[in-house]
């Protein structure tokens, strides 16, 4: 595949296209209103402002954070996507790689915001769904529109301690005691400056539903694993990816490929990542310590430091996403809070954080050939 610049003014591409970071924060849970649990953050979502307050010593202070968009308690699966994931969705059809990366303390909402629930009203599509089957359906009710002619597949894997689990393998193969037959996947250099990951098993899809049934069987595994090998589920990243072919013809009547890919990242906890990166003492003499998490904040950090070294080769997860970071890949960050008083400090550690990452710059290009 040729890639090619798309933008019109060609100072834009150099200069580049910053991540996208968005905000939500959840609501109260039933148990913290229960205990009436003090709120301390406020969101001004027309403003694109979150707020925070701290006391210290009886004195308070404000902390106010502006992002690309911010979405508060009371927004709704359905808002969250129109407005933020809807165009870069759009976007992916256009020829154009995307990433949208869930990041947050646990229990703030990231698999909500992925994922969603299933709650289903007679067989309608779930109200509480998340970003990944909004964007499945987008897909196909756009492409159906277009009457385009396409081919699809889909990759769902889990990252866990720095070990990749196939989440769309085969029962057969998913031995989860030792088995030598099989070929363990393995993060493999495509000698172009990527990876790609070895025996992952890429499923062609042709409708909204089959993905929805692998989703199911996907979740189901990512379970089971979890029950078999007492796996702290905060602990994993999820990456699904859905990998768009489609067929155009020029106003020339030349036919043309433009080629999509959008990664969907649910990323573990962000709690035992302080500030400055790691935290060090007893998250890591408890183990605690995320190598892919901790390198994907190193990384942050150097791409928005402009320092010349960028630790991406550190840890898996940077290696199958260094496109999504500082590369040609259009992506967004979705920071995931609390409002409550007992996660202030963990707020702030992803305030910060997803503050940063706002400066780095991708420089996107649309695939095509
Ligand atoms: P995480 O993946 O970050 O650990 P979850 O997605 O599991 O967090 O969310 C924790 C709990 O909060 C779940 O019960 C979830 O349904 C609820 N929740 C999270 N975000 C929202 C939201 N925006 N609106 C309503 N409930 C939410
Ligand atoms: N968060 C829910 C899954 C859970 O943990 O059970 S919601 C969506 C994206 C990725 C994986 C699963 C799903 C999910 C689902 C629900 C029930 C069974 C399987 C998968 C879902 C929700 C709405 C439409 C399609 C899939």
């Amino acid at each position: 595949l040729r890639s090619e610049g798309s933008m019109s003014g060609k100072h834009d591409k150099d200069k580049g296209v910053n991540v996208q970071v968005i905000v939500r924060c959840r609501p109260l849970s039933e148990d913290e209103m229960r205990m009436h649990t003090p709120v301390v953050i406020s969101c001004n979502d027309n403003r694109r402002e979150v707020c925070a307050v701290q006391t210290i010593a009886n004195k308070q202070i404000d902390r106010t954070f502006l992002f690309d968009k911010v979405f508060g308690p009371s927004s709704q699966q359905k808002d969250l996507y129109d407005q933020a994931v809807w165009p870069i969705v759009f976007e992916v059809l256009e020829g154009y790689n995307c990433t949208i990366f869930a990041y947050g303390q646990t229990g703030t909402g990231k698999t909500y915001t992925m994922e969603g629930g299933s709650r289903k009203k007679n067989g309608e599509f779930p109200s509480d769904a998340g970003v990944i089957p909004r964007a499945v359906r987008q897909i196909f009710d756009i492409l159906e529109a277009q009457n385009a002619e396409y081919s699809m597949k889909v990759t769902f894997l889990e990252l866990y301690n720095e070990e990749i689990t196939d989440l769309l393998a085969p029962e057969e193969c998913a031995k989860f005691i030792d088995d030598k037959s099989k070929k363990p996947i393995a993060l493999m250099e495509d000698g172009k400056g990527g990876v790609f990951v070895r025996g992952l098993e890429e499923e062609i899809v042709t409708t909204a539903n089959e993905i929805y049934k692998i989703l199911e069987k996907g979740s189901a595994k990512r379970r089971t694993a979890e029950t078999l090998l007492n796996k702290q589920s905060s602990r994993s990243h999820s990456i699904f990816s859905i990998t768009i072919h489609i067929k155009e013809f020029t106003p020339e009547g030349e036919e043309m490929i433009k080629c999509g890919k959008l990664n969907l990242v649910d990323l573990a906890g962000s709690e035992n990542i302080s500030r400055s990166g790691a935290r060090e003492g007893r998250a890591r003499e408890a183990g605690e310590i995320n190598k892919s998490l901790l390198t994907l904040g190193r990384v942050i950090n150097a791409l928005v430091e402009h320092s010349g070294h960028i630790p991406y080769r550190d840890s898996k997860l940077t290696r199958l996403l260094r496109d999504s970071l500082g590369g040609k890949t259009k992506t967004c960050i979705i920071a995931t809070i609390s409002p409550s008083i007992h996660c202030l400090e963990e707020t702030l550690s992803t305030l910060d954080y997803a503050h940063r990452a706002k400066n780095i710059k991708n420089k996107p290009e649309i695939n095509q050939k």
